[in-house]
C-alpha cells in the first residue's frame, strides 16, 4: 500500500508570500548561491528512524502514531509497506538523500542468520527503489544500541559476544551501504559508555572501542568502499559517561587509535548542546582538526533537558554554522541529515512534510543571509585583524624553532613587555550578525 501520503502532492518551491503550507517558500533548490544550486550545497537526506519507525513515544508514553505500516500484520510485510512509503515521501519531500539504521529497515529475525536474511531482503528492494527514483543514500549505519544484547555495551561490552555480534551487524550494514552506493558510513556508539565506574574497566573498554574502529577501517579498505566512514558524538544519553562525549573526544580517540584521516566527524546540533557546546564550535573545531564528515541538522528545547530532537526552525541559531561551514569549502561528501523527529501530538501525515518543509525553508533563508556575510568579509577581516601581530615580529619569533621559554623571559626583560588590554567587541559583532537575519 503506497497510498499513506495520497493526499500530499509533490512539494514545490513558491516563494515567500504563498500561503500554501505544503509548498517552499525559501528553499528553491535550483537556485545558484555562493556558486552552487541549494540542492548540491545542502545534500539533504531524510532520516528513516524517526520519520517511519519512531513511533511517537516519550519518557512517560508509548505509541501515538497509527502508520499503516506499523500495524501487527507479517513483520516483512509492514517492512515493505514502511520501504514503499518511505520512497513515496522522498520523492516528494525532494530531499535528494536518506539515511537508515539496519534495524529500522527490516525486522529482527530468530537468530543472526534470519536477521541478516530480512535485512538482504528489503536491501534488494530498496536497490531497486534507488534506482526507480534516482534517491541516493547519504549513510548507512547499524543500530548496535536498542536490543537488550547492548544493555552494557556494543564494542566496548565486557562480553566479546556482544562485540562479535556488533561486528556482524556493522559488515552487513557496510555491505550494503556499498552497494547501494553510500555516500558514507556513520557509527553511533549509543551504548558506548558505562553507568558506574563500580563495574567497569575503562581501559579495557577503550582497548576494544580502538579495535573496533581498526576493523572497521581495515574493511573499508578490503571492499573498497570510498565513502568516509564517520563517528557520530554525543555526550550522554543513553549511557552518563559517552566515551563519544563531543568532537574533541571522539579526535582523541581516533588519535589513539591511529586512524586520523580515516574516520571523520557526523555533528549533531542537539548532541552539541547536550555536551554543553553550541552547534557551530563543534563544527569549528572539526573544521580546524580537518575531521568534519557531515552534520545531523536538529535542535533541543533549552526548558527540556534531554534529545528532542526538533526540527530547526530559527535561522539565528544556524547562521554561524553555516558561515563556518559554506566558508571552508561546505559539505564535500555529507550532507545535512534531518535526524529530526515530530511531536507525539503530530500524528497526521501531513506533519511530517510541514516539519520537513520548515527544515528545508529555515536552511535555505539562513543561507541567503550567509552569502552576504560571507561576500561582506567582516568577520574575517576582524579576526585577522584581531590575530595580526602574530604575523609581526615577536609573533615570528615564537613560533621560530631556536626560540626557548628563558629566550621568550628574556625578552619581556629586555624589551619592558608590558600588553595593553583589547576589546574583543562581541556586541558589536552580534550587532553585525543581526543585520543579516
Ligand atoms: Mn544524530
Amino acid at each position: 500500500m503506497q497510498d499513506y501520503f495520497k493526499n500530499i502532492p509533490e512539494i514545490k518551491f513558491e516563494g515567500e508570500n504563498s500561503d500554501n503550507p505544503l509548498a517552499f517558500k525559501f528553499y528553491d533548490e535550483n537556485k545558484t548561491i555562493l556558486g552552487k544550486s541549494m540542492k548540491e550545497h545542502f545534500r539533504f537526506a531524510t532520516c528513516y528512524w524517526h520519520t517511519f519507525t519512531w513511533p511517537g513515544l516519550d519518557p512517560f508514553g508509548g505509541q501515538t502514531f497509527e502508520r499503516p505500516w506499523m500495524g501487527n500484520a507479517d513483520p516483512i510485510k509492514m517492512a515493505e509497506q514502511k520501504l514503499n512509503c518511505a520512497f513515496d515521501f522522498f520523492t516528494k519531500i525532494k530531499t535528494p538523500f536518506f539515511c537508515f539504521h539496519d534495524r529500522d529497515i527490516a525486522p529482527e529475525g530468530s537468530n543472526y542468520k534470519e536477521t541478516q536474511k530480512n535485512f538482504m531482503h528489503i536491501i534488494d528492494l530498496m536497490e531497486y527503489k534507488i534506482e526507480e527514483t534516482g534517491m541516493k543514500l547519504l549513510w548507512g549505519t547499524a543500530n548496535a544500541f536498542s536490543h537488550k544484547r547492548y544493555m552494557s555495551g556494543a564494542s566496548t561490552n565486557p562480553d566479546p559476544e556482544v562485540f562479535a555480534y556488533k561486528a556482524a551487524q556493522v559488515k552487513d550494514c557496510m555491505d550494503a551501504t556499498l552497494r547501494l552506493g553510500g555516500q558514507n558510513y556513520v557509527l553511533w556508539g549509543g551504548r558506548e559508555g558505562y553507568e558506574t565506574i563500580l563495574n567497569t574497566d575503562m581501559s579495557k573498554e577503550m582497548d576494544n572501542l580502538k579495535r573496533f574502529l581498526e576493523l572497521v577501517v581495515n574493511y573499508k579498505h578490503k571492499i573498497g568502499f570510498k565513502g568516509q566512514i564517520l563517528i557520530e558524538p554525543k555526550p550522554h544519553e543513553p549511557t552518563k559517561h559517552q566515551y563519544d562525549f563531543d568532537s574533541a573526544a571522539c579526535l582523541a580517540f581516533i588519535r589513539k587509535a591511529g586512524l586520523e584521516g580515516e574516520i571523520k566527524l557526523n555533528i549533531e546540533a542537539n548532541h552539541a548542546t547536550l555536551s554543553g557546546h553550541n552547534y557551530e564550535h563543534e563544527i569549528a573545531y572539526a573544521i580546524a582538526n580537518d575531521a568534519l564528515g557531515s552534520l545531523d541538522i536538529n535542535r533541543g528545547d533549552t526548558l527540556i533537558g534531554w534529545d528532542t530532537d526538533q526540527f530547526p526552525n530559527n535561522p539565528a541559531d544556524l547562521i554561524m554554522a553555516f558561515y563556518f561551514i559554506f566558508s571552508n569549502g561546505g559539505l564535500g561528501n555529507g550532507g545535512l541529515n534531518f535526524d529530526a523527529k515530530i511531536r507525539r501530538q503530530s500524528i497526521d501525515p501531513e506533519d511530517l512534510f510541514y516539519a520537513h518543509i520548515g527544515g528545508m525553508d529555515v536552511c535555505a533563508k539562513t543561507l541567503v543571509a550567509v552569502e552576504k556575510l560571507i561576500d561582506d568579509n567582516v568577520i574575517p577581516k576582524f579576526i585577522k585583524d584581531r590575530y595580526s601581530d602574530w604575523d609581526g615580529e615577536l609573533g615570528k619569533y615564537i613560533h621560530n624553532k631556536d626560540s626557548s621559554l628563558d629566550s621568550i623571559h628574556q625578552r619581556v626583560i629586555d624589551n619592558d613587555i608590558d600588553p595593553k588590554t583589547r576589546s574583543g567587541r562581541q556586541e558589536y559583532l552580534e550587532n553585525i550578525i543581526n543585520k543579516y537575519l
